[in-house]
């Protein structure tokens, strides 16, 4: 018995444009991000995907791209569940940086550790008064002030995401649901990196595009079988489309801190 998963960051968003360091910031999807969550439902359609139910963020440019691959997919009519355990790593006090700027005032190689390394969190959002704070938010009101994290590296991020992941995503797949999870850029590292355990130095290179499809085939025990042929390891799921373009889109992401 296996069971098929897909995987989908957000389309791009306003900050991924601007080039911003976005977090728990809610920012909306660009009418490009729009065009992309359609291109990538589109391409689920084409190969005869459709989902049981799906799982996303407390963040517009997730919950957005969820419905849109929902609606090309024709599913839109199923329970979907949204969770702030899916939403993007708290970036802390570089939310609504310059990712290229930011190299400039700290250097590459610490933001290069920022972005991509398990376990050292970026500096703290420490002033409670912060535009960004998102205590401050109505939709995070119902929950403890002291859950509600100030900064988060990939570890704090995995300790939130793989307790959703094992307690109301896996029940889900295994009762026969197909599943989408629309969520973000390290949210799904996170994921991933448990899912197909992935080393910790292997993690540091891994980004993930917006607005693609990311397939997975599991085993009984939840573990995914390499989708054979496949040029995306250290992943043993396989992204929907082109190849070459995914590629670039990869590097894309890569390659943000190099531009203002
Ligand atoms: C991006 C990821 O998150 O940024 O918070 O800036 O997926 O919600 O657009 P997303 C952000 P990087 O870790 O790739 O810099």
């Amino acid at each position: 018995m296996t069971y098929t998963l897909v995987l989908m960051r957000h389309g791009e968003s306003q900050w991924n444009v601007e080039n911003k360091f976005t977090g728990w910031v809610d920012v909306p999807l660009t009418e490009k991000g729009i065009a992309e969550a359609t291109e990538a439902g589109q391409n689920l359609a084409a190969s005869g995907y459709e989902f049981d139910c799906a799982f996303t963020s407390f963040q517009k440019r997730a919950i957005k791209t969820c419905f849109i691959t929902l609606e090309a997919t024709d599913s839109l009519f199923v329970p979907v569940q949204k969770s702030w355990k899916l939403n993007e790593r708290m970036y802390g006090n570089l939310q609504g940086m310059n990712k290229g700027e930011s190299v400039e005032t700290y250097g590459a190689d610490k933001v290069l550790i920022w972005r991509r390394s398990f376990d050292v969190p970026p500096p703290n959002m420490e002033d409670p008064n912060h535009p960004y704070n998102p205590a401050k938010e109505r939709k995070y009101a119902s929950i403890p002030k002291e859950e509600l994290p100030t900064t988060e590296c990939l570890k704090d991020c995995i300790e939130r995401v793989v307790p959703y992941w094992e307690n109301d995503i896996v029940p889900a797949i295994k009762s026969g649901k197909r599943v989408l999870i629309a969520a973000h850029g390290n949210s799904l590292r996170g994921l991933v990196k448990y899912l197909d355990d992935i080393s910790e130095d292997d993690i540091l290179k891994l980004n993930i595009p917006t607005g693609v499809a990311l397939v997975y085939t599991l085993d009984e025990n939840m573990k995914p079988i390499t989708a054979e042929g496949q040029p995306y390891a250290p992943l043993k799921g396989s992204y929907l489309g082109d190849v070459a373009d995914i590629q670039g889109r990869i590097n894309g992401v890569a390659n943000q801190t190099a531009k203002k």
